[in-house]
């Protein structure tokens, strides 16, 4: 399926929409890095996003140490961001408590 990029202005809605989110340097992509109470409630967070990336066929880019999870969101097949990548950060969002 095609997948096309956002436009600079699409970009510029999507960092207003979502304030914990950066631009890569690039701006091929978007970062935050999440901080948990432990090592369980990062993995629970986690496991939550993993299911839904499944689903979405749409998966992270992303490291964990201990109770940082830091997540790099991008669409590969556009090769920058696009509106599975806004879908994705709004979901990611609903996950983190
Ligand atoms: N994830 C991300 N982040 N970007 C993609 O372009 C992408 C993906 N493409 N997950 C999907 C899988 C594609 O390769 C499969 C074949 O649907």
């Amino acid at each position: 399926m095609t997948v096309h990029r956002l436009s600079e202005s699409e970009v510029t809605a999507l960092l207003a929409e979502f304030p914990g989110w950066a631009l890569r340097r690039d701006g091929l992509a978007i970062e935050r890095e999440f901080r948990f109470g432990d090592f369980n409630a990062a993995f629970g967070f986690m496991t939550r996003v993993a299911l839904y990336a499944d689903k979405a066929d749409h998966h992270p880019e992303w490291s964990n140490v201990y109770n940082r999870v830091d997540i790099t969101l991008t669409t590969h097949d556009a090769g920058g961001l696009s509106t599975r990548d806004a879908a994705m950060a709004r979901a990611i969002e609903g996950m983190v408590a």
